[in-house]
């Protein structure tokens, strides 16, 4: 028939691979192994077109290396734990778990409406105990090992919702849900020593050359590794009994540019000046309201309180520097004190130009520029030092040095490494996570929970009606006899951070035995994952965490594995128009048609092209779009236009377009009637076409590869009947098999042919044929012509003399004679005189 059937044709192809189990992956394969992943999705109800862009890119990739020979795994999972689920228990009074479910099942079924190549018999979701309590089993596995301990840290609470707050639900200082300022707390908090892996992780990413750079360069730039040093600060009075204190710096070649000391709000020095100062106290406070976030205390105004106390410059002894508490020094980053050089750092400046505090240049750019004054910008370049007496001259390297050998000589300081890096802290107050498996008793301490009281399961019958943590008021859960001496005891009511989760999901896709996290052998069989694809939103903490966590297990024994993903790709968003009507609120695209608002005739004003998003109301559900146009159109879609990495605009008039390519491939791939006859042309072009969509969706490239079928497809329908055509028209099938399969799959059946396209090999091409322009040169011997050769245009002469000299048929007649002279005519012919 002319039309493409898309609604018989998906459902059809769906049932047949999923009743012969196609994707499963087979662990005892003698194929080689190719592991092929997209980020598991969070199940917050409805599958969005980003997961359809990025689950269409990975499936391309899987189902074309199948047809490549290789024993694929290609899995699908649910990243089911986090706070949604416990929003819409508050709001719709649902449980949490019956939310997260029924959510899973809906973007089950849009998923399979989709018909990507996934091995669904891998499925899992870390909601469910025979995933976290595995979870558990590794934790207590890091913990014995020395890689878990617990320590006091400052967290973001909320004082109205009695919670603690991650610092994205903190906005403007304020609970992003009660809206009440929020204050720094003091917890007891579970960590990760991600810190011990500090080098090596930064070590790794030199191994991952097929990672976007920009993500290893976030990477490297949040393990942060530097150079620095320490040193110390001696008070010229006393504060109590504390006479010194130690600065941690990166830039010791700017000490001579120091124009004041600062300490955090939570300094023991800063503590020891409050007593009896109420105007400090109520500074401390302040500093303490202000989150944790870095990004935060960067743009926070710079404020500090001044001590009225000094200290000695360490290469001056008469060079005093005032010294303040300053609400931008950490007390948990280097030492929680620093001393302050405004012309070449800009909270320093901000700080000074507040304060009033002198401004001196150290470092020049050039030497006319030595005495430049500095503006609102602090210079953080490179240059020459200035001003600084035994080190003018050296260059910022040089004098960093030679500040540090010094400090060194004389005692007052030492050279340092210093991480930016900072331990995992893994506890979260909240119900809808992993429990923590841990009993904590007052004789004994924390316990981990025996292996073999594994699960620690969360508790069903909880409430979400008032605020905090369900676990910790839970009338009975908690309350449990020590595994160790058998006293009451209370269970840890901490839940792991979801991140946690994600952090190995990957391995349990590898291999999922009911009685362990997983076989190592087996494991190790499919991993590490060859290609990665996700958003680059997780570029830094879910990769590095993945990263980390691995590596801890190959710490303890447990795989031989420390690169979990050796290829990475990020993709890019799908995006929209945004509509507004007359009174400024945001329309979706249903609710206008040719700039017009449908339900009141009201001119619509059309906004910018954004990603896809709730609040702008710009979002187009998958699911119809899906029903009406066929997923061929809607994978071809995602492929088309754009390169993968850049964002793609969704377009009513897009879609249409690609369900109207998609009809037209299924005219094209029914050769009529068998014809005969050559045709040159079109063999070199298919067989460059087979060769190129390989080469590009091997590298990501789909939209070429889409370019490259579309170019094919036009010169199989100019082409007059021929053997070549019907062959060009029969192989094509298969060069679109990976990205529109239902098509593939109901041609190669009309085609006659054996099985599903989804098992055939990719077909082969021919080396010869991808050649682009040939001439045909002529070969003399003593002016008669002996043979002719293929070659490529404008070959040059050498090459042809060669290969004319080369011939058999040549070399028969010369009989082993050198011939006395050689005359090529390029792209035309070789005169050999013998
Ligand atoms: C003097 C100086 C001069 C600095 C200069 C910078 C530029 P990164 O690179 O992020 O590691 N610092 C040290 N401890 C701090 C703390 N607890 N809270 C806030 N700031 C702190 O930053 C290292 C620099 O951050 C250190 O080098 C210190 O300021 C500051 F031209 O020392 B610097
Ligand atoms: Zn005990």
């Amino acid at each position: 028939s002319a039309r493409f059937n898309h609604l018989k044709a998906d459902a059809h192809w769906q049932g047949v691979w999923e009743s012969q189990g196609t994707f499963q992956a087979r662990d005892d394969s003698p194929k080689p192994k190719s592991y092929v992943l997209e980020m598991f999705p969070y199940p917050s109800g409805r599958i969005h077109m980003g997961h359809v862009r990025n689950y269409t890119m990975g499936d391309v990739l899987a189902r074309y290396r199948r047809m490549k020979g290789f024993e694929v795994l290609h899995p699908m999972g649910w990243d089911a734990f986090g706070m949604p689920a416990e929003n819409a228990a508050m709001e719709k009074k649902v449980h949490p778990g019956d939310w997260t479910r029924a959510n899973i099942a809906a973007m089950r079924e849009q998923l399979k409406r989709i018909g990507f190549a996934l091995d669904w018999s891998r499925e899992l979701a870390t909601c469910e105990p025979d995933y976290y309590g595995q979870e558990q089993a590794l934790f207590l596995d890091l913990y014995a090992a020395g890689l878990v301990y617990r320590k006091e840290s400052a967290v973001n609470w909320d004082p109205v919702d009695m919670t603690v707050l991650a610092n994205e639900q903190v906005i403007d200082g304020r609970g992003w849900r009660s809206g009440a300022l929020v204050e720094r707390r003091k917890l007891n908090q579970w960590f990760l020593k991600i810190t011990d892996f500090a080098d090596d992780l930064l070590e790794g990413l030199k191994t991952l050359d097929q990672w976007p750079e920009k993500v290893r360069t976030m990477q490297e730039n949040w393990i942060g590794k530097s150079q620095g040093m320490r040193f110390t600060f001696e008070l010229d009075t006393p504060a109590g009994n504390l006479t010194s204190f130690d600065v941690f710096t990166t830039r010791p070649d700017t000490l001579f540019g120091a124009s004041f000391a600062a300490i955090a709000a939570d300094h023991p020095i800063a503590q020891a000046l409050s007593a009896g100062n109420p105007a400090l106290q109520a500074f401390i406070a302040d500093c303490k309201r202000t989150g944790t976030a870095a990004a935060e205390i960067e743009t926070a105004e710079k404020k500090g309180y001044d001590t009225g106390l000094s200290v000695v410059h360490p290469l001056d002894p008469d060079w005093k520097l005032p010294l303040f508490v300053a609400n931008f020094v950490l007390m948990d980053y280097g030492t929680g004190a620093v001393f302050g050089c405004p012309a070449h750092d800009q909270r320093d400046l901000d700080f000074a130009r507040k304060y009033a505090l002198p401004v001196k240049r150290v470092v020049a750019p050039s030497p006319e520029e030595a005495a430049a004054p500095i503006g609102d910008e602090a210079y953080v370049g490179p240059g020459r030092i200035v001003n600084s007496a035994f080190l003018d001259g050296l260059s910022v390297e040089e004098a960093k040095a030679a500040v540090i050998a010094r400090a060194e000589a004389e005692g007052w300081g030492q050279g340092t490494t210093v991480w930016r890096l900072r331990d995992w802290g893994v506890s979260r107050q909240r119900y809808w996570g992993t429990p923590i498996p841990i009993i904590h008793c007052e004789g004994c301490g924390a316990v981990p929970v025996p292996h073999d009281q594994l699960p620690v399961v969360l508790p069903e019958d909880v409430a979400f009606d008032i605020p905090g943590n369900p676990l910790d008021r839970h009338p009975t859960w908690k309350h449990v006899d020590c595994p160790s001496c058998g006293e009451p005891a209370r269970r840890e009511t901490d839940t792991l951070d979801t991140f946690v989760d994600s952090s190995w999901y990957f391995i349990r896709f590898a291999s999922q035995p009911s009685d362990k996290p997983f076989d190592r052998a087996v494991a190790e069989s499919w991993m590490p994952v060859g290609q990665y694809i996700g958003g680059v939103e997780h570029a830094i903490l879910h990769l590095l965490y993945a990263r980390f966590w691995t590596r801890a297990l190959e710490r303890i024994g447990r795989i031989g594995v420390k690169e979990p993903f050796t290829g990475l790709f990020t993709q890019g968003m799908v995006t929209h128009e945004t509509y507004k009507d007359p009174a400024g609120q945001w329309l979706s695209p249903e609710e206008v048609s040719d700039g017009i608002v449908v339900a009141t005739g009201a001119p619509v004003t059309v906004g910018r092209i954004e990603k896809m998003s709730k609040s702008k109301k710009n979002v187009v559900d998958p699911g119809p779009i899906v029903e009406q146009y066929g997923a061929d159109a809607v994978r071809w879609f995602m492929l088309s236009d754009s390169p993968p990495e850049r964002d793609l605009e969704w377009t009513e008039s897009g879609i249409e377009g690609c369900w109207r390519f998609v009809n037209r491939l299924w005219r094209i791939t029914d050769p009529a009637e068998a014809a005969e006859g050559e045709d040159k042309d079109l063999d070199r072009k298919l067989h460059k076409a087979i060769a190129g969509i390989a080469v590009d969706i091997e590298a990501l490239g789909f939209n070429r590869a889409v370019a490259k079928v579309h170019e094919l497809a036009n010169a199989i329908e100019k082409a007059q009947p021929s053997a070549s055509r019907t062959a060009a028209a029969r192989t094509l099938v298969r060069l679109v098999a990976p990205m529109v399969p239902h098509l593939a799959e109901e041609a190669w059946a009309r085609l006659g042919e054996q099985g599903l396209v989804a098992d055939a090999a990719w077909p082969a091409h021919d080396p010869a044929l991808l050649v682009d322009d040939e001439v045909t040169i002529a070969v003399q011997v003593n002016g008669k012509l002996r043979d002719t050769l293929t070659a490529p245009k404008g070959a040059p002469k050498d090459a042809l003399e060669r290969m004319a000299l080369e011939s058999e048929k040549i070399a028969r007649l010369l009989e082993g004679a050198a011939p006395r002279k050689v005359i090529v005519v390029p792209d035309r012919l070789v005169n050999i005189v013998a």
